[in-house]
């Protein structure tokens, strides 16, 4: 019985950090957990103290629960720690930003010439009138001048509301209007897989759509013809030319709001999650240097978009608070082939490559071959973000990538927490594949029953978290309500609740499963979709596997399984018995699948994400709903059919 919660518990494997690790790393005693619980206020503030202030904080931390301030009475400026606090140093010819284009056209930014970009745009932004507290909406693919912009907003104390270039005009649309902004940066197109996408009439769209926009900015990336709306539209590079290089940055209380960033909306309408200046730029600062372990030489590769949070913290400011050299492709991973990001790795000897589990899974689904073809030997350290990562791809990280020698950080945080707040410290904890191990130092976490009871070790629950960070939210963009309701209400108003369940070990491990709606209840036993895709994916032909709950009159729940075969496999009334017995084998007979549906894609969010809901209405027979934020809307009608025709 106790077999299903036990199934990833009995995770045996081990991986202590490589004595060769240890012996370079930043961090590597272990007392750090226990002098950062102690006096939390004090661990975070000596972070603060490496940053830049034009004037020092007055208290570290005012908690009415649920609402922090933090660093209060302090002045800064992000965009001064991200830049200037460089230039006096021998980081000022350090690249700051490698990026490489589709097309292998690439630019390398210094700190010097990041802070000249930076300063001349933040001129242009208040030559058009743009003030501190407005918000400035950014729809820009992966190019350089989508940090500049960033940086250049917090100069000048604007807000920025950044929006994944991928999002439809629709999805811009209503983020522009919720966050009321007058400025839209957008180019007229970039390249993904070979096309060119006209990026300006999605922005045109968009701006139509909304209202409120007074002035479009464009950068010209790919050079495709584009209508300019006369006194409406600007070109990037007709409003820098003019511009002077230096521009006085705006004295930020730490409480002012840095950027907003809505939140991929699964369903509802999206969350503006607001963060703030000082606690913010802390948090990142923080946990970039000790999860990532830098080093002043190392070249930094986060292959997330900037689009997300993920991208925010850990390719803009967490590295370029650090002063480190952080690498920004724009394009795709299997494009021109399916070596893109090993190529990439090798061309710019990366160090530390921090990426998904859903790319992990499609590398192992390609095959080993295109990161063989690689010389991978400058990589010393690895990283996951985004969802759970199942064992077997977590192992082969290790191995294949990895070649063996890089510790693995399973990174577990939101886009309301900011920054990493379970995480394995490289230096220091031994990991074990499929754990993101141990909250942060200075975080506390914990995982909870109904009532708010803590669970015994061994057992599943709720993920919560029981102190205030740096990085946290502050509120919901114009919805003050809803951040309470939300996040701070499930047990009571000093406990914040991600919507993760967990389970935590003997050794005071974590183990996310996932969103609680991923947790299935069947027959009264506590499963996860994860479990159960981990032992799926065990199998030899398959590639790729997502399992949903759906309802059943006497069980409550069953699991159903949609599974994607490598290549040169098919499906089989044979191969559903068989992938069937392996989860019964694995776990338990409970988890045995009701359903395997083979089919060649998954419903996918445009940051990667399985959209497990629609999974759970095509298996219960209900009306699709909204699938306008899919990658791959069309992947849901054909499951709908596949689905029905076969049962
Ligand atoms: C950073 C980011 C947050 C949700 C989160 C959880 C899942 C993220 C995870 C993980 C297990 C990890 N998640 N990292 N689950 N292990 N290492 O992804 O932010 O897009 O807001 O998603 O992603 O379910 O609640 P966001």
């Amino acid at each position: 019985m106790a077999k299903p919660i036990e199934a990833l518990l009995d995770e045996r494997r081990r991986y202590r950090p490589p004595e060769e690790f240890v012996a370079r790393a930043n961090v590597r005693d272990p007392d750090v957990y226990r002098q950062a619980d102690e006096d939390f206020e004090g661990f975070w503030s000596r972070f603060a103290g490496e940053l830049d202030w034009f004037r020092k904080w007055d208290r570290v931390l005012e908690w009415n629960p649920p609402d922090a301030r933090w660093f209060i009475g302090g002045k800064l400026n992000a965009s001064v720690n991200c830049v200037d606090r460089h230039l006096a140093t021998p980081r000022k010819n350090k690249a700051a930003i490698i990026w490489e284009g589709e097309p292998g056209d690439t630019r390398v930014l210094t700190y010097q010439e990041l802070s000249r970009e930076v300063n001349r745009f933040a001129n242009v932004l208040r030559s058009l009138g743009v003030k501190k507290g407005d918000r400035v909406t950014i729809y820009l693919p992966m190019i350089p001048e989508l940090p500049i912009s960033m940086l250049a907003c917090a100069r000048i104390g604007a807000p920025h509301s950044v929006v994944f270039g991928g999002f439809s005009p629709t999805a811009l649309a209503s983020r522009i209007e919720d966050s009321g902004s007058r400025i839209l940066i957008t180019c007229d197109g970039y390249y993904r897989r070979g096309e060119l996408i006209p990026q300006k009439a999605r922005a045109d769209e968009a701006a139509q759509k909304s209202g409120g926009i007074e002035k479009v900015i464009v950068v010209r990336r790919a050079g495709n013809d584009v209508p300019m709306q006369p006194g409406r539209d600007l070109w990037w590079h007709e409003l820098m030319e003019g511009a002077r290089g230096v521009a006085a940055p705006e004295e930020m209380d730490a409480e002012d709001m840095l950027f907003m960033m809505y939140t991929s909306g699964t369903t509802g309408k999206p969350k503006g999650v607001v963060h703030t200046t000082g606690g913010y730029l802390v948090g990142v600062y923080a946990t970039t240097k000790w999860v990532f372990d830098l080093h002043e030489e190392d070249t930094y590769w986060c292959s997330a978009d900037i689009g997300w949070i993920t991208g925010h913290s850990y390719i803009v400011y967490g590295p370029l608070s650090n002063g480190a050299t952080t690498v920004m492709y724009e394009g795709s991973p299997d494009w021109p082939d399916k070596d893109r990001l090993w190529q990439m790795v090798e061309r710019y000897r990366v160090n530390i490559f921090y990426t998904a589990p859903t790319a992990i899974r499609q590398f192992m689904q390609w095959g080993e071959q295109y990161p063989a073809r690689h010389d991978l030997s400058s990589l010393r350290l690895l990283g996951s973000v985004g969802e759970p990562i199942n064992p077997e791809a977590w192992v082969w990280y290790h191995r294949v990538i990895g070649g063996g020698r890089c510790p693995i950080v399973d990174t577990w945080w939101q886009t309301e927490t900011g920054m990493i707040m379970i995480t394995p410290l490289p230096g220091i904890t031994e990991t074990k594949p499929g754990s993101a191990t141990r909250p942060f130092p200075g975080v506390r976490a914990a995982v909870l029953d109904e009532n708010g009871q803590p669970v015994p070790p061994g057992g599943g629950g709720y993920l919560a978290l029981l102190r205030p960070w740096p990085a946290m939210l502050r509120t919901i963009w114009g919805d003050h309500d809803r951040y309470v309701a939300q996040y701070w209400s499930r047990w009571n108003r000093e406990t914040y609740y991600p919507g993760d369940g967990a389970k935590w070990d003997e050794d005071g491990y974590f183990w996310v499963l996932g969103r609680v709606d991923d947790v299935m209840n069947v027959a009264g036993h506590r499963l996860s979709t994860m479990e159960i895709e981990s032992a799926l994916v065990e199998h030899p032909a398959v590639a790729e596997a997502a399992v949903i709950g759906a309802l059943h009159p006497i069980k409550g729940q069953v699991p159903v399984a949609f599974v994607i075969l490598k290549s040169g496999h098919a499906g089989s009334p044979a191969l559903e018995q068989e992938l069937k017995q392996k989860v019964a084998e694995v776990i338990s007979p409970i988890a045995r699948p009701d359903r395997v549906v083979f089919t060649p894609d998954l419903p996918k969010t445009r940051s990667g994400k399985i959209m497990r809901r629609l999974l759970r209405d095509i298996a219960e027979g209900k009306e699709l709903g909204d699938v306008t934020t899919l990658r791959n809307p069309e992947v849901a009608e054909e499951l709908r059919m596949a689905f029905t025709s076969h049962a």
